[in-house]
């Protein structure tokens, strides 16, 4: 984006009173992914879009690595028993769509013209994990010295969901691909946005114990707090932000975050659509306030009331009152 742009940007966001210190997503072109021979490019544009949102005060920029799709789901409003819209991902729809026939997805389908997205399923049959491992190498590798420079931090949002679709390969689904992905170039401006919706839609991932790893060693620049309710089949939905609503410990992750004393930033994701509002979906504005109010709740609570944290609190009480 052009730095006039994000000036006014900047303008905006501060005239209500806000601070401009995250930015999400700064979109990687495709031919990035695919590894063709315009990517170096492309790569230069990215990497002055970095050095751009550095000038206006940036420190975090979110993106992600998903070939083609940068999240998938079937259904945008699907009604929950509490009268809630909701985005939905079923698993037996998408097994019934052959990518031969054209896929049509909610959400998507006026991003690609139906013969484009055709020759970039072609395109992508050439690039299996491992190309798209070497890929990803390639780009971290020319970009991050250039968030290092800039005092910004990258922060890479994992797959959603975190599976391979339509033959189409994903590398940032589990704990192993979060660790390879920070090992590549292996410095704190190479981090990751943790996503507790997008990676708890595989029940296999513990969203608690990603925080204690990558978050002990400061590696977690921002934090995705959202529930989802998965079903044993695969599919699921995305729920309100309580540990009742969906089928994550919510209060354990942010006690987790709690623990290792993460200090970055935190947003309450997506919301439901409530109350009668309509919008963009995954974005109600209601229930992200509700999310948001929920997750200061949880993390009052660790801080008033959690272990290390109080102990902490008590020791420096005592430094004070013994202090001069
Ligand atoms: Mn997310």
């Amino acid at each position: 984006m052009p730095l006039e742009k994000l000036q006014a940007l900047r303008a905006r966001i501060e005239g209500a009173g806000l601070k401009f210190e995250v930015v999400e997503s700064v979109p990687v072109h495709e031919d990035i992914k695919l590894g063709k021979p315009a990517r170096d490019r492309l790569i230069a544009n990215f990497q002055q879009n970095i050095r751009n949102c550095a000038a206006v005060g940036v420190k975090v920029i979110c993106y992600n690595f998903m070939p083609v799709f940068d999240w998938t789901r079937t259904e945008m409003a699907k009604t929950l028993p509490d009268g809630s819209h909701t985005l939905a991902f079923d698993a037996k729809a998408v097994a019934r769509i052959d990518p031969e026939q054209g896929i049509s997805l909610p959400g998507w389908d006026a991003s690609y013209r139906p013969g484009e997205l055709r020759s970039l399923l072609e395109e992508y049959r050439a690039v299996d994990e491992a190309a798209l491992w070497r890929n990803l190498e390639y780009f971290l590798r020319a970009i991050v010295p250039v968030a290092e420079n800039s005092g910004i931090r990258m922060a890479m949002h994992p797959d959603d969901p975190p599976r391979p679709i339509f033959g189409l390969p994903r590398i940032v689904k589990n704990r192993d691909d979060l660790a390879r992905l920070l090992k590549l170039v292996d410095t704190p401006a190479n981090g990751l946005t943790l996503c507790s919706g997008s990676l708890g839609a595989d029940p296999r991932n513990s969203i608690e114990a990603l925080v204690r790893e990558f978050g002990a060693i400061g590696r977690i620049h921002f934090a995705h707090l959202r529930n989802v309710k998965v079903e044993p089949d695969g599919s699921f939905h995305e729920s309100g932000h309580r540990s009742a609503d969906g089928s994550l410990d919510m209060a354990a992750i942010v006690k987790a975050y709690h623990d290792v004393g993460f200090d970055g930033y935190v947003r309450p994701d997506h919301g439901r659509m409530i109350w009668g509002e309509t919008g963009k979906p995954g974005y109600g504005l209601y229930d992200r306030a509700l999310g948001a109010v929920y997750l200061n709740g949880l993390w009052e609570a660790c801080s008033r009331f959690g272990g290390q944290d109080a102990a902490r609190g008590a020791a420096h009480a005592e430094s004070r009152i013994s202090g001069p």
